[in-house]
């Protein structure tokens, strides 16, 4: 039998020397983070890791958060494989500036345009079903999108798209178009009647999420990073502008998100890092706003300047935003803080404050009429409750609780319930169907036991429901949405979300928007 002493050993290099070297958080990086975050540092799945979308989350916080992981997003805990001293090295290394952060104006984004060649417009649709039934259903497990008919509920095409597909897909008003957009910046236009790519951009470098324009003209991404607003054009994806988001304090903003307000012929912006809220107007004749300012001009902008912003300047960070029918108010919450506020677009304050502890997720929001009044409904991301809101008062009706925090909720017009998901923790498998008006959870479906249940879509009727299971052997569920019984099930690749034209674009009540 062979004996090293430690001594010996040591000496011929088989074991570790008395004082081990300390790690190397390239290393550290490249083998744990790269996979998720980029190679580069500069995001993929997840965000940029790098001081400027860092920004105040360093030292004992961002060690925090890699031993323990991030709720209610993709980030794991990594405090069984690091140990302490890995952690804290890595937390620095990553608050390291960049040799190079690429500079990712108009030119550059102009650059990464790919057409696709062989897409010719057809006259009509190249598919028999209903072209304002179709489904778009988003396979993250392998970057895909599969277009449904939402009739015979069976695959018409699957179609490549970017590195992880996040937020909702937007419709041109017709129907005609969707575009998605990946976390990696990616924007892809596909034409639903031949069912083929038209042609794809690189808006961002991290980008959030897409809205349209209520006309279908324009396209606005929010972007981490660089911290901007991009606007395309929707017909050829040419870049009509690129917005810096700089607060009053001078300091840059990322993006949450953006969303369209039809009525307003605007686009309103949460921003992540300063109190404020942007609206920027595609209209012909944007409404005057006399303290409309570009600050890097330190002055009003002219409102002959394309795509002016109008700042509100608010109490609180609000990164999560809902906003009622008519696009007057918008409730807004802050991922880091509890509660939220209302703020009125119109005369641009905050003009009530909103009871929302356990990190809502707005965002996921719905809303159907209840008496002689309109309801909100968002889930929460910490706790097992979803809360209902009264849109006139601004009061908490109820706080349905659930069997744990979830992330989506889904109803319809034409339907009595509405659908809430259990994302998180043992019970993730369920699906719980809550009255809307007795606002009593009628009946808890399970569809496939230790299987994470997600995400609701009606069809344009309102009759079925479609569920995912949300697993890289997942499927589409269709439920009969009065019996609530099984009708199918189409095997998918982890289907994170799906989308209907009808209610898309016609703004449904009870799906997002
Ligand atoms: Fe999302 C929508 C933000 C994590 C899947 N998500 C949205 C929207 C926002 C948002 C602002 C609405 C934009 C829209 O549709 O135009 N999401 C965030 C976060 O801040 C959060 C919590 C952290 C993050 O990492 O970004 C987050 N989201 C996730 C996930 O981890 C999910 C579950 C998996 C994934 O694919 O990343 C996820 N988010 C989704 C989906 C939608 C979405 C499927 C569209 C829902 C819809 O029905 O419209």
């Amino acid at each position: 039998m062979i004996r090293l002493t430690v001594f010996t050993s040591v000496l011929l290099g088989l074991a570790a020397p008395l004082h081990a070297a300390p790690p190397e958080p390239e290393v550290l990086f490249a083998t744990h983070c790269a996979v998720c975050h980029g190679d580069d540092r500069l995001g993929a799945l997840g965000p940029a890791l790098i001081p400027e979308s860092l920004r105040r989350l360093k030292g004992e916080r961002l060690e925090k958060v890699i031993m323990d992981g991030r709720v209610s997003t993709q980030m794991p805990a990594f405090g069984e494989q690091l140990n302490g001293e890995e952690i804290a090295v890595l937390a620095a290394f990553l608050h390291e500036p960049l040799k190079d952060v690429p500079v990712w104006d108009a030119a550059k984004i102009a650059e990464t345009l790919l057409v696709n060649e062989d897409y010719t417009p057809p006259d009509a649709p190249m598919h028999k079903a209903d072209p304002l039934n179709l489904f778009v259903v988003v396979e993250t497990g392998d970057h895909h999108i599969s277009i449904l008919d939402g009739d015979k509920f069976e695959v018409l095409e699957r179609l490549q798209t970017p590195l992880a597909v996040h937020g909702g897909p937007k419709f041109s008003p017709d129907g005609r178009y969707v575009f998605v957009m990946s976390r990696d910046g990616w924007v892809q236009k596909v034409d639903l009647w031949s069912m083929q790519e038209v042609a794809r951009i690189r808006a961002g470098v991290n980008s959030r999420n897409i809205a349209i324009s209520h006309d279908g003209k324009w396209l606005a991404v929010a972007n981490y990073l660089p911290m901007t607003l991009t606007i395309l054009s929707t017909e050829d994806l040419s870049v009509a502008e690129v917005k810096e988001v700089r607060g009053k304090n001078g300091e840059l903003s990322r993006v949450s998100a953006v969303y369209q307000a039809p009525p307003r012929e605007s686009f309103v912006l949460a921003l992540k890092d300063i109190p404020e809220v942007w609206e920027v107007f595609y209209g012909e004749n944007p409404p005057f706003y006399g303290f409309v300012h570009d600050y890097r001009d330190e002055g009003p902008l002219g409102y002959d300047e394309p795509f002016p912003v109008r700042v509100i300047k608010v109490p609180d960070i609000l990164d999560d935003f809902f906003f009622d029918q008519s696009y007057e108010y918008v409730m807004g919450a802050s991922r880091e803080n509890d509660g939220g506020q209302v703020i009125d677009l119109v005369i641009g304050m905050k003009v009530a404050d909103l009871e929302l502890p356990g990190m809502p997720h707005l965002g996921s929001g719905i809303t159907w009429e209840r008496g002689d009044t309109t309801v909100m409904a968002t889930p929460h991301l910490r706790e097992g409750v979803v809360s209902i809101i009264d849109m006139k008062s601004w009061e908490t009706l109820e706080k349905v609780t659930t069997d744990g925090p979830g992330f989506f909720l889904r109803s319809h017009e034409n339907t009595p319930y509405l659908w809430a998901d259990v994302f998180f923790g043992p019970n993730r498998d369920v699906m719980h169907v809550i009255d809307k008006e007795s606002l009593e959870i009628v009946k808890t479906l399970r569809p496939s036991p230790g299987q994470t249940a997600a995400h609701v879509e009606f069809d344009r009727t309102g009759e079925h429901a479609l569920v995912s299971l949300w697993e890289q052997d997942g499927a589409v569920i269709v439920y009969d949405a009065a019996t609530l019984e099984e009708v199918k099930r189409l095997p998918m690749v982890k289907p994170s979300g799906k989308y209907n034209v009808f209610n898309k674009i016609t703004f449904a009540h009870g799906t997002s928007h």
